[in-house]
């Protein structure tokens, strides 16, 4: 209970908090009506105007937002703001297309920076803390989103960005650093450092870790705690809605509490659009209320998950949404089976393996092939063929039962599969669609 960073707000009852939503949202669609020409386009398309919306269960009237849509508008097209009032942008890693470029103003960054220093109060977080923001900085909206939090908290802020495992190490252990805000697969390598230069979780002077920007399943939670002697906590977040601290765990770790003063969420059936009731798996869509120079209006994030607004033990009224459960375009679908990769993690970690591995999906013959190359841990190292078989065939058979499929399984040495400093790469599809 009782830690908070801002608890008028966090623990505000759903009524009040349903009446700032509502009124936050009547000025942003306004907002976008008189300033974004893109959005104006496609409410006059669905034959509304902003008459029409005077609170939040008006929402689902307005159009939705896609990814192509920001495409689009690259680069200027969706800014809110006289260039004169924007003073950053941040953009997405952008691996097919054009990237999306958001506008922030002064006040936009603030209130972001506010979501990110609930989500490390919430972590424990305060003024006696070390906080070492491991997260790339730079275009990538992790290292200054937590960085600006940080400072808000008060922690002393250690901005060493992503890689350099070395310095990172040193820094830790030389400033004492209590808080790691990283990808959880830069965790568990750091972690894996840390291991083999003999340091022990009880040597190693972190907490707690604030990890998100990647999917990470319940298992490799378990193990990066084990090996850094901490608390691990999720964090979520995209740079169309400003970065991390969209939403974050609570001490309860049971469901990332969404900053909703901010962000309204809903869950819609990613086929047929229709809203879904909590507690079922659909797509997350997310309305930015307040920021201005990039305003978001019913935003497809392709994200998969759950969410519920059943109050919550540590006293915060805002609703909650479940660990990532994929995305609705990360979904493989391999010989007509939907796939995630977090299903697969889940497999490798249960069987004692580290979360270094990948996923090849090929065609031969017309059928579709999957292959998960996974590196033996240095204690499961062995020539030993029977005991690498057998290794083998215990993996296909967990995959089987998880997955319903056969997968080819390849395991490889330690420490030949290429880690990543940032978000991972974990799966290669080769088949030619
Ligand atoms: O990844 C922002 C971020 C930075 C979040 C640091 C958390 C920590 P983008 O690069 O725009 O922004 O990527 C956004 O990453 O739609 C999800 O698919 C995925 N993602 C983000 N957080 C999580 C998480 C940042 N906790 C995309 N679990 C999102 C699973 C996540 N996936």
């Amino acid at each position: 209970m009782g830690h908070y960073y801002q608890p008028e707000i966090e623990t505000m009852s759903r009524e009040d908090l349903k009446a700032l939503q509502s009124e936050r949202l009547v000025a942003q669609v306004k907002h976008v009506w008189e300033n974004v020409p893109c959005y104006r386009a496609k409410m006059e398309a669905a034959g509304i105007t902003p008459d029409d919306i005077r609170d939040v269960t008006d929402l689902r009237k307005l159009p939705f937002t896609t990814k192509d849509d920001l495409r689009e508008n690259y680069p200027d097209g969706v800014r809110g703001m006289p260039l004169e009032d924007c003073v950053r942008i941040q953009s997405t890693s952008g691996t097919t297309g054009k990237r999306v470029v958001a506008y922030y103003t002064l006040e936009d960054i603030d209130l972001w920076e506010d979501c990110c220093a609930r989500a490390i109060t919430a972590a424990g977080g305060t003024r006696g803390d070390v906080c070492q923001v491991s997260y790339g900085y730079g275009l990538f909206t992790g290292g200054p989103g937590l960085n600006g939090g940080s400072h808000k908290v008060g922690c002393l802020t250690v901005p060493t960005s992503s890689g350099n495992t070395e310095r990172q190490i040193m820094f830790i252990r030389d400033l004492n650093t209590t808080i790691l805000c990283c990808t959880p697969s830069y965790a568990a390598y750091l972690g894996e450092s840390m291991k083999e230069m003999g340091m022990t979780p009880e040597q190693i002077p972190l907490k707690a870790g604030i990890f998100g920007a990647e999917a990470w399943s319940d298992e490799m939670r378990r193990d990066v705690e084990k090996t850094l002697g901490i608390e691990a906590f999720d964090i979520y977040g995209l740079t169309e809605l400003s970065g991390p601290g969209v939403s974050w765990e609570c001490s309860e770790h049971n469901g990332m509490h969404i900053c909703e003063d901010h962000f309204i969420p809903e869950i819609i059936d990613p086929e047929t659009g229709e809203a879904l009731p909590d507690g079922e798996v659909g797509e997350l869509v997310f309305t930015a209320i307040t920021k201005k120079a990039y305003p978001i209006i019913r935003y497809r994030t392709r994200d998969l998950c759950r969410i519920t607004h059943e109050p919550c033990a540590c006293g915060r009224t805002h609703a909650r949404m479940s660990r990532l459960l994929g995305r609705t375009d990360d979904m493989l679908i391999i010989r007509g089976v939907n796939v995630f990769p977090s299903q697969i993690e889940t497999v490798l970690i249960q069987q004692g393996y580290a979360a270094n591995y990948q996923i090849v999906v090929g065609r031969e013959n017309n059928t579709d092939t999957l292959e998960v190359k996974v590196e033996m841990t240095p204690e499961m190292f062995t020539d030993n063929v029977g005991e690498i078989t057998k290794l083998q065939s215990d993996l296909v058979a967990g995959l089987k039962s998880m997955l319903g499929l056969k997968a080819k399984v390849t395991l490889v040495e330690p420490k030949s599969i290429a880690r990543s400093e940032g978000k991972a790469v974990r799966v290669i599809d080769n088949r030619k669609f």
